[in-house]
Protein backbone atom coordinates (compact mmCIF):
# COMPACT_ATOMS: atom_id res chain seq x y z
CA UNK A 1 0.00 0.00 0.00
CA UNK A 2 1.24 3.33 -0.85
CA UNK A 3 1.43 5.99 2.16
CA UNK A 4 2.71 8.75 0.04
CA UNK A 5 1.54 12.21 -0.63
CA UNK A 6 -1.59 10.66 -2.87
CA UNK A 7 -3.87 8.08 -0.73
CA UNK A 8 -3.97 4.55 -2.79
CA UNK A 9 -6.37 1.63 -2.16
CA UNK A 10 -4.52 -1.22 -2.58
CA UNK A 11 -4.53 -4.99 -2.10
CA UNK A 12 -1.37 -5.20 -1.47
CA UNK A 13 -1.40 -5.77 3.09
CA UNK A 14 -0.68 -1.97 4.73
CA UNK A 15 2.19 -2.75 6.39
CA UNK A 16 4.04 -3.95 3.30
CA UNK A 17 7.91 -3.34 2.97
CA UNK A 18 7.71 -0.19 5.74
CA UNK A 19 8.74 0.27 8.84
CA UNK A 20 5.65 1.81 11.11
CA UNK A 21 7.68 5.20 12.36
CA UNK A 22 8.36 6.42 8.45
CA UNK A 23 7.47 9.44 7.67
CA UNK A 24 5.58 10.04 4.43
CA UNK A 25 8.35 11.90 1.96
CA UNK A 26 6.25 15.45 2.14
CA UNK A 27 7.03 15.16 5.83
CA UNK A 28 10.46 14.17 5.65
CA UNK A 29 11.49 16.45 3.09
CA UNK A 30 9.14 19.39 5.75
CA UNK A 31 11.49 18.38 8.66
CA UNK A 32 14.59 18.76 6.85
CA UNK A 33 13.87 21.97 5.24
CA UNK A 34 17.30 24.21 6.02
CA UNK A 35 17.00 27.39 8.63
CA UNK A 36 17.94 30.16 6.16
CA UNK A 37 20.76 32.46 6.88
CA UNK A 38 20.05 35.88 7.71
CA UNK A 39 20.09 37.60 4.30
CA UNK A 40 23.22 40.12 6.26
CA UNK A 41 25.43 37.49 6.94
CA UNK A 42 25.65 37.08 2.92
CA UNK A 43 27.58 38.80 0.52
CA UNK A 44 25.31 41.26 -2.26
CA UNK A 45 25.65 38.97 -5.37
CA UNK A 46 24.81 35.32 -2.70
CA UNK A 47 22.64 37.89 -1.19
CA UNK A 48 20.48 38.10 -4.29
CA UNK A 49 20.70 34.91 -5.16
CA UNK A 50 19.01 33.62 -1.95
CA UNK A 51 16.06 36.31 -2.41
CA UNK A 52 15.16 34.78 -5.20
CA UNK A 53 15.92 31.36 -4.31
CA UNK A 54 13.31 32.40 -1.12
CA UNK A 55 10.51 33.69 -3.12
CA UNK A 56 10.33 30.11 -4.57
CA UNK A 57 10.87 28.24 -1.62
CA UNK A 58 7.53 26.35 -0.09
CA UNK A 59 7.32 26.77 3.18
CA UNK A 60 6.91 23.76 5.27
CA UNK A 61 3.58 23.87 6.73
CA UNK A 62 4.17 24.13 10.71
CA UNK A 63 1.25 21.70 11.40
CA UNK A 64 2.39 19.11 9.42
CA UNK A 65 5.78 19.81 11.04
CA UNK A 66 4.61 19.66 14.42
CA UNK A 67 1.77 16.81 14.49
CA UNK A 68 3.85 14.36 12.66
CA UNK A 69 4.90 12.15 15.17
CA UNK A 70 1.09 12.11 16.53
CA UNK A 71 -0.42 11.63 13.28
CA UNK A 72 2.30 8.92 12.77
CA UNK A 73 1.08 7.13 15.75
CA UNK A 74 -2.61 7.55 15.04
CA UNK A 75 -1.61 6.22 11.35
CA UNK A 76 -0.04 2.79 13.24
CA UNK A 77 -2.76 2.51 14.98
CA UNK A 78 -4.73 2.25 12.04
CA UNK A 79 -2.85 0.23 9.90
CA UNK A 80 -3.50 -2.37 12.80
CA UNK A 81 -7.12 -1.73 12.55
CA UNK A 82 -6.72 -2.27 8.96
CA UNK A 83 -4.84 -5.95 9.67
CA UNK A 84 -7.36 -6.68 12.47
CA UNK A 85 -10.74 -5.98 10.02
CA UNK A 86 -8.86 -7.89 6.94
CA UNK A 87 -8.38 -10.43 9.23
CA UNK A 88 -11.50 -10.71 10.29
CA UNK A 89 -12.60 -10.87 6.90
CA UNK A 90 -10.53 -13.50 5.55
CA UNK A 91 -11.72 -15.93 8.76
CA UNK A 92 -15.15 -15.03 7.84
CA UNK A 93 -15.04 -15.42 4.04
CA UNK A 94 -13.29 -18.84 4.54
CA UNK A 95 -16.61 -19.79 7.22
CA UNK A 96 -18.58 -18.97 4.53
CA UNK A 97 -17.44 -21.32 1.94
CA UNK A 98 -16.96 -23.93 4.63
CA UNK A 99 -20.52 -23.76 5.14
CA UNK A 100 -21.66 -23.78 1.72
CA UNK A 101 -23.17 -20.30 2.19
CA UNK A 102 -20.51 -19.10 -0.46
CA UNK A 103 -18.23 -16.63 -0.31
CA UNK A 104 -19.78 -13.03 -0.76
CA UNK A 105 -16.51 -11.10 -1.57
CA UNK A 106 -14.95 -10.54 -4.57
CA UNK A 107 -12.24 -8.56 -3.22
CA UNK A 108 -10.93 -6.61 -0.26
CA UNK A 109 -7.95 -3.25 -1.14
CA UNK A 110 -7.07 -0.74 2.10
CA UNK A 111 -5.99 2.49 2.91
CA UNK A 112 -4.27 4.36 5.61
CA UNK A 113 -4.71 8.81 4.78
CA UNK A 114 -1.25 10.25 4.81
CA UNK A 115 -0.43 12.91 7.52
CA UNK A 116 -0.90 15.14 4.62
CA UNK A 117 -4.13 13.48 3.89
CA UNK A 118 -5.53 13.79 7.49
CA UNK A 119 -4.32 17.76 8.06
CA UNK A 120 -6.08 18.71 5.09
CA UNK A 121 -9.55 16.88 6.16
CA UNK A 122 -9.39 18.16 9.30
CA UNK A 123 -8.68 21.96 8.10
CA UNK A 124 -11.89 21.38 6.13
CA UNK A 125 -14.04 20.21 8.92
CA UNK A 126 -12.48 22.85 11.06
CA UNK A 127 -11.00 20.09 13.63
CA UNK A 128 -9.26 21.70 16.00
CA UNK A 129 -5.36 20.51 14.97
CA UNK A 130 -4.97 19.03 18.54
CA UNK A 131 -3.77 15.05 18.22
CA UNK A 132 -7.25 14.19 20.42
CA UNK A 133 -9.61 15.99 18.53
CA UNK A 134 -8.14 14.54 15.11
CA UNK A 135 -8.29 11.16 16.81
CA UNK A 136 -11.61 11.42 18.04
CA UNK A 137 -13.15 12.77 14.80
CA UNK A 138 -11.60 11.84 11.82
CA UNK A 139 -13.04 8.06 11.62
CA UNK A 140 -11.74 7.45 8.35
CA UNK A 141 -7.53 7.22 8.32
CA UNK A 142 -8.21 3.66 8.15
CA UNK A 143 -10.06 2.29 5.45
CA UNK A 144 -11.33 -1.13 4.17
CA UNK A 145 -12.71 -1.36 1.03
CA UNK A 146 -15.26 -4.76 0.39
CA UNK A 147 -16.01 -5.37 -2.97
CA UNK A 148 -19.07 -7.87 -3.53
CA UNK A 149 -20.80 -8.77 -6.66
CA UNK A 150 -24.49 -8.38 -5.63
CA UNK A 151 -25.85 -5.39 -3.43
CA UNK A 152 -27.50 -7.75 -0.90
CA UNK A 153 -24.59 -9.21 0.13
CA UNK A 154 -23.00 -5.72 1.31
CA UNK A 155 -25.47 -6.31 4.25
CA UNK A 156 -24.60 -9.70 4.06
CA UNK A 157 -20.97 -8.70 5.04
CA UNK A 158 -22.12 -6.16 7.54
CA UNK A 159 -24.49 -8.77 9.47
CA UNK A 160 -21.21 -10.88 9.63
CA UNK A 161 -18.96 -8.67 10.75
CA UNK A 162 -21.16 -7.17 13.28
CA UNK A 163 -22.13 -10.25 14.84
CA UNK A 164 -18.18 -10.82 15.48
CA UNK A 165 -18.66 -9.18 19.36
CA UNK A 166 -15.57 -7.00 19.19
CA UNK A 167 -16.38 -5.53 16.46
CA UNK A 168 -18.17 -2.05 17.60
CA UNK A 169 -20.45 0.01 15.00
CA UNK A 170 -20.05 3.77 15.46
CA UNK A 171 -21.73 4.44 12.73
CA UNK A 172 -23.42 3.38 9.49
CA UNK A 173 -24.04 5.58 5.94
CA UNK A 174 -26.20 3.79 3.78
CA UNK A 175 -25.61 5.21 0.38
CA UNK A 176 -27.32 2.40 -1.39
CA UNK A 177 -30.77 3.18 0.19
CA UNK A 178 -30.20 6.63 -0.37
CA UNK A 179 -27.31 7.48 -3.47
CA UNK A 180 -25.31 10.46 -3.36
CA UNK A 181 -26.35 13.30 -5.81
CA UNK A 182 -23.65 11.95 -7.36
CA UNK A 183 -25.34 8.77 -7.99
CA UNK A 184 -22.49 7.37 -5.41
CA UNK A 185 -23.76 3.96 -3.49
CA UNK A 186 -22.02 2.01 -1.21
CA UNK A 187 -23.04 0.99 1.72
CA UNK A 188 -20.17 3.00 4.53
CA UNK A 189 -19.65 1.71 8.40
CA UNK A 190 -17.79 3.13 11.17
CA UNK A 191 -16.59 0.32 13.20
CA UNK A 192 -14.23 0.25 16.17
CA UNK A 193 -11.67 -2.59 16.74
CA UNK A 194 -9.32 -3.88 19.26
CA UNK A 195 -5.81 -4.07 18.64
CA UNK A 196 -2.69 -4.79 20.85
CA UNK A 197 0.13 -2.03 20.63
CA UNK A 198 2.97 -2.56 22.86
CA UNK A 199 1.48 -4.15 24.96
CA UNK A 200 -1.36 -2.56 25.10
CA UNK A 201 -4.91 -2.88 23.98
CA UNK A 202 -6.43 -0.16 22.15
CA UNK A 203 -9.90 0.75 20.01
CA UNK A 204 -9.10 1.51 16.73
CA UNK A 205 -11.87 3.33 14.24
CA UNK A 206 -11.69 1.66 10.70
CA UNK A 207 -14.06 3.02 8.02
CA UNK A 208 -15.42 0.26 5.68
CA UNK A 209 -16.86 0.70 2.51
CA UNK A 210 -19.00 -1.70 0.78
CA UNK A 211 -19.44 -1.56 -3.16
CA UNK A 212 -20.63 -3.70 -5.52
CA UNK A 213 -18.12 -4.50 -8.19
CA UNK A 214 -20.53 -2.02 -10.73
CA UNK A 215 -20.32 0.54 -8.25
CA UNK A 216 -16.81 0.13 -7.75
CA UNK A 217 -16.12 0.70 -11.11
CA UNK A 218 -18.44 3.64 -11.69
CA UNK A 219 -16.88 5.32 -8.02
CA UNK A 220 -13.41 4.71 -9.35
CA UNK A 221 -13.68 6.46 -12.31
CA UNK A 222 -15.64 9.27 -11.07
CA UNK A 223 -13.50 9.78 -8.06
CA UNK A 224 -10.19 10.20 -10.70
CA UNK A 225 -12.57 12.93 -12.67
CA UNK A 226 -15.09 14.69 -10.17
CA UNK A 227 -15.54 13.85 -6.69
CA UNK A 228 -14.88 16.63 -4.66
CA UNK A 229 -15.02 19.36 -7.60
CA UNK A 230 -11.31 19.48 -8.29
CA UNK A 231 -11.46 19.61 -12.27
CA UNK A 232 -14.57 21.45 -13.82
CA UNK A 233 -16.71 18.63 -16.12
CA UNK A 234 -18.05 19.13 -19.26
CA UNK A 235 -21.65 18.58 -18.75
CA UNK A 236 -21.79 15.69 -21.21
CA UNK A 237 -19.22 13.82 -19.33
CA UNK A 238 -21.29 14.73 -15.67
CA UNK A 239 -24.57 13.62 -17.79
CA UNK A 240 -22.42 10.51 -19.14
CA UNK A 241 -21.47 9.62 -15.39
CA UNK A 242 -25.18 10.18 -13.93
CA UNK A 243 -26.13 7.66 -16.91
CA UNK A 244 -23.46 5.04 -15.57
CA UNK A 245 -24.75 5.16 -12.40
CA UNK A 246 -28.10 4.23 -13.33
CA UNK A 247 -26.73 1.76 -15.99
CA UNK A 248 -24.47 0.35 -12.73
CA UNK A 249 -27.26 0.18 -10.92
CA UNK A 250 -29.64 -2.11 -13.29
CA UNK A 251 -26.67 -4.63 -13.66
CA UNK A 252 -26.94 -4.57 -9.60
CA UNK A 253 -30.42 -5.24 -9.98
CA UNK A 254 -30.38 -7.78 -12.81
CA UNK A 255 -27.45 -9.88 -11.11
CA UNK A 256 -29.91 -9.81 -7.97
CA UNK A 257 -31.99 -11.55 -9.92
CA UNK A 258 -30.38 -13.88 -11.66
CA UNK A 259 -28.85 -15.26 -8.05
CA UNK A 260 -32.60 -15.25 -6.76
CA UNK A 261 -33.45 -17.59 -9.38
CA UNK A 262 -30.85 -19.22 -9.25
CA UNK A 263 -31.67 -20.15 -6.02
CA UNK A 264 -35.22 -21.03 -6.03
CA UNK A 265 -34.34 -23.14 -8.72
CA UNK A 266 -31.94 -25.56 -6.58
CA UNK A 267 -28.96 -24.55 -8.78
CA UNK A 268 -25.29 -24.17 -6.64
CA UNK A 269 -23.27 -21.04 -7.17
CA UNK A 270 -20.49 -21.58 -5.31
P1 LIG B 1 -10.59 7.93 -0.27
O1 LIG B 1 -9.12 7.88 -0.38
O2 LIG B 1 -11.29 7.28 -1.42
O3 LIG B 1 -11.08 7.40 1.03
P2 LIG B 1 -15.56 13.36 3.01
O4 LIG B 1 -14.49 12.36 3.40
O5 LIG B 1 -15.40 14.68 3.63
O6 LIG B 1 -15.74 13.43 1.51
P3 LIG B 1 -17.34 12.05 4.79
O7 LIG B 1 -18.60 12.69 5.25
O8 LIG B 1 -16.23 11.94 5.77
O9 LIG B 1 -16.92 12.82 3.48
O10 LIG B 1 -17.58 10.58 4.33
P4 LIG B 1 -18.43 9.94 3.16
O11 LIG B 1 -18.98 10.93 2.17
O12 LIG B 1 -19.40 8.99 3.79
O13 LIG B 1 -17.31 9.09 2.47
C1 LIG B 1 -16.11 9.59 1.99
C2 LIG B 1 -15.45 8.52 1.12
O14 LIG B 1 -16.45 7.81 0.38
C3 LIG B 1 -14.54 9.16 0.10
O15 LIG B 1 -13.26 9.11 0.62
C4 LIG B 1 -14.72 8.27 -1.11
O16 LIG B 1 -13.89 7.14 -1.04
C5 LIG B 1 -16.15 7.81 -1.00
N1 LIG B 1 -17.13 8.71 -1.63
C6 LIG B 1 -18.09 9.44 -1.00
N2 LIG B 1 -18.84 10.10 -1.87
C7 LIG B 1 -18.36 9.82 -3.10
C8 LIG B 1 -18.75 10.23 -4.43
O17 LIG B 1 -19.68 11.00 -4.66
N3 LIG B 1 -18.01 9.70 -5.44
C9 LIG B 1 -16.97 8.85 -5.23
N4 LIG B 1 -16.32 8.39 -6.30
N5 LIG B 1 -16.58 8.47 -3.99
C10 LIG B 1 -17.27 8.94 -2.94
P5 LIG B 1 -12.13 10.17 0.28
O18 LIG B 1 -11.64 10.75 1.54
O19 LIG B 1 -12.60 11.09 -0.79
O20 LIG B 1 -10.93 9.43 -0.31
Amino acid sequence: MSVQTVDRWSTTPAHAGRHPHTLTPRVRRLRSVPTPRPAGDLSPARRDAAVGAATTTVLPDPAAVELAPDLQRLRLLGRSGIDTVAAKLTLMRGRQRHQAAGDPVAHVSTRLKSVESILAKARRKDVPLTPDAIRAQILDVAGVRVVCDVASDLYRVRDLLLAQGDVVLLSERDYLARPKASGYRALHLVVEVPVDVRGRREHVAVEIQLRTVAADAWARLEHRLAYKGDADLPAHVTGSLRRAADVSWTLDSSLELIRAEARTAGLAIG
